[in-house]
């Protein structure tokens, strides 16, 4: 497995394309709105995009409900328009990433409303539907009542979202509607969705972040299925776009990785503790100081153990199915949480508006799916001055998700002209990191200190090593650190921390880069 070379200094931006731009004034944003503030990400620091999913759809789950992966959905576009994206962004240096759905399609995609059908077709098979009504797929939820044929069909998600056929790990043998994996039905599924990830690469597009990427095979325990069928899948893709970058909704990068990923995400589910960092009730980027990091690093560890040298593993600032960054962490928390997420080794993912501290906006009512996840996903705040924050020049009661309407939200324009304004200080990190080679995406990584404060963890590239102090807490510290006489302050945020040969005393609400000796040795 070769990861192409650009993810090695690969800095993402996820865009959720209703939320960021609108060109229109229709209340919802598009691709010609984001290719209008393609310099903007591209002046932040970042090098690539994530788009989530922007493609036909009923929208009964903000679009990862799929009704033709091969056509963009009129409310953001044309093909056409997405191609041009492509190119604007090639363009400025950056890369797009599309959401890739794999696991399910909506009920209204074509493949689903044949498969419906009571006379056997070609896409009979394509879903996982039982032999009878009366009986449900084990395990999972599943649609009933809705069609001339007889049988239940297994749903991943919303009830509105049937599960495309991968196949069964073990397949039951007094189920005979269980295929195994290498059944024509599966291998005619697998066939299909390498005809959709084709047509994008084909396209202009330079990978795709796969959504739930890590349960596509049913039936198993484990993952030795799931895993297999991305083997597969890598064997085609290394074959034909070598170049193509692939990261997974998988939240385990031990068996992500394996599967042939170049990267995965922490998420705020399964055993990572990413919440940790910033989404408990006593996060660790917090000024009082009161979390802990032990069950994280021990994870961590884990997971960088199981991935090698080759895989990277993503922590992202958030994303379109969790909380806002900022609705734990405020002010000087924020600053402090990028210094990490910026310095930290694998592949940085600043979801759209964090790095402006864009808030959570409690009490909507759900769209299109969203119910808990529809707060972190209202409109991207660009200039106060201007109406709807110069996201959409629509009514303000015809935008898709409400705006935070309280005066003080924070908005681009406004700290573009404050120094130390949070967009500012995320640039000089993203300006930093791209600038000293040991702060890198394949860097060399050892942890310091980090279960209670301050959290101090070493990186290296080559030759170079760099110190990274971090102390979220109000309190100041001291603490023993590699032997740093003669070190050179690369970056520092808030107080200043000060060096006696081993030990480092660290004001509370502060942060520093040190570029050390190259004599420090990783042990
Ligand atoms: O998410 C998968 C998933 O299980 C969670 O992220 C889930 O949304 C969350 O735990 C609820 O709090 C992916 C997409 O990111 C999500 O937006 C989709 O709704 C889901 O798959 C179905 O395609
Ligand atoms: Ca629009």
């Amino acid at each position: 497995m070769s990861a192409p070379a650009w993810l090695d200094s690969a800095i993402f931006y996820e865009i959720y394309p209703q939320s960021f731009c609108d060109s229109n004034g229709d209340g919802i944003g598009d691709i010609p709105g984001i290719i209008t503030k393609l310099d903007y990400i591209r002046d932040l620091g970042a090098t690539a995009i994530w788009l989530n999913p922007c493609f036909l759809s009923p929208f009964a789950d903000a679009g990862y409900d799929v009704a033709d992966y091969c056509r963009v959905a009129p409310r953001y576009g044309t093909n056409e328009d997405l191609i041009r994206l492509f190119r604007e962004a090639h363009a400025r240096g950056l890369r797009v990433i599309l959401d890739l759905v794999p696991g399910h399609t909506s009920i209204e995609h074509p493949w689903f409303r044949s498969s419906m059908a009571a006379e056997e077709n070609e896409y009979s098979k394509r879903y996982i539907w039982t032999d009878s009504i009366w009986e449900s797929p084990e395990g999972m939820h599943c649609l009933r009542g809705i069609s001339a044929r007889d049988g239940s069909v297994a749903v991943n998600f919303f009830s509105s979202q049937p599960a495309l056929n991968y196949g069964y790990a073990r397949p039951d043998p007094v189920k005979p509607w269980q295929d195994a994996m290498d059944a024509p039905g599966p291998l005619a599924t697998r066939e299909a969705i390498q005809g959709v990830m084709r047509f994008w690469l084909d396209a202009g597009c330079d990978g795709f972040r796969v959504d739930m990427a890590g349960s596509l095979v049913k039936g198993e325990g484990g993952a030795e299925g799931t895993i297999s069928l991305w083997q597969d899948f890598f064997d085609f893709l290394n074959r034909e776009y070598p170049e193509a970058a692939m990261v997974s909704e998988w939240g385990e990068p031990d068996k992500s990785l394996r599967a042939g990923f170049h990267m995965d995400f922490l998420l705020h589910f399964g055993p990572s503790h990413y919440n940790d960092l910033f989404r408990v009730d006593e996060p660790y980027f917090s000024r009082r100081g009161r979390g802990s990091l032990a069950a994280f690093w021990k994870a961590y560890a884990r997971s960088r153990a199981k991935a090698g040298t080759d895989g990277l593993i993503c922590i992202p600032s958030g994303n379109h199915d969790m909380d806002r960054l900022a609705r734990r962490l405020e002010g000087d928390d924020l600053a402090l949480a990028f210094a990490f997420l910026l310095t930290m080794p694998g592949v940085p993912f600043i979801y759209y508006g964090d790095e402006i501290g864009q808030k959570e906006v409690e009490g909507l009512i759900s769209v299109e799916g969203g119910y808990g996840r529809t707060g972190a996903r209202s409109p991207m705040h660009w200039d106060r001055t201007q109406a709807n924050a110069g996201f959409s020049a629509a009514a303000s009661d015809a935008l898709y998700i409400a705006m935070d309407s309280s005066p003080d939200h924070p908005d681009v324009a406004s700290q573009e002209g404050m120094p130390s304004s949070l967009l500012n200080t995320v640039r000089a990190l993203c300006a930093l990191r791209k600038s000293v080679p040991a702060l890198g995406n394949r860097g060399e990584f050892k942890l310091i200190s980090g279960g209670g404060y301050p959290l101090v963890y070493l990186r290296g590239a080559g030759p170079e090593r760099v110190l990274v102090a971090i102390n979220p807490s109000e309190k100041q510290f001291t603490c023993k650190v590699p032997p740093l006489t003669g070190a050179a302050t690369l970056w520092a945020y808030g107080g200043t921390s000060s060096l006696s040969r081993r030990t480092l005393t660290i004001p509370g609400r502060s942060a520093v880069v040190i570029q050390a000796p190259s004599s420090t040795v990783f042990r």
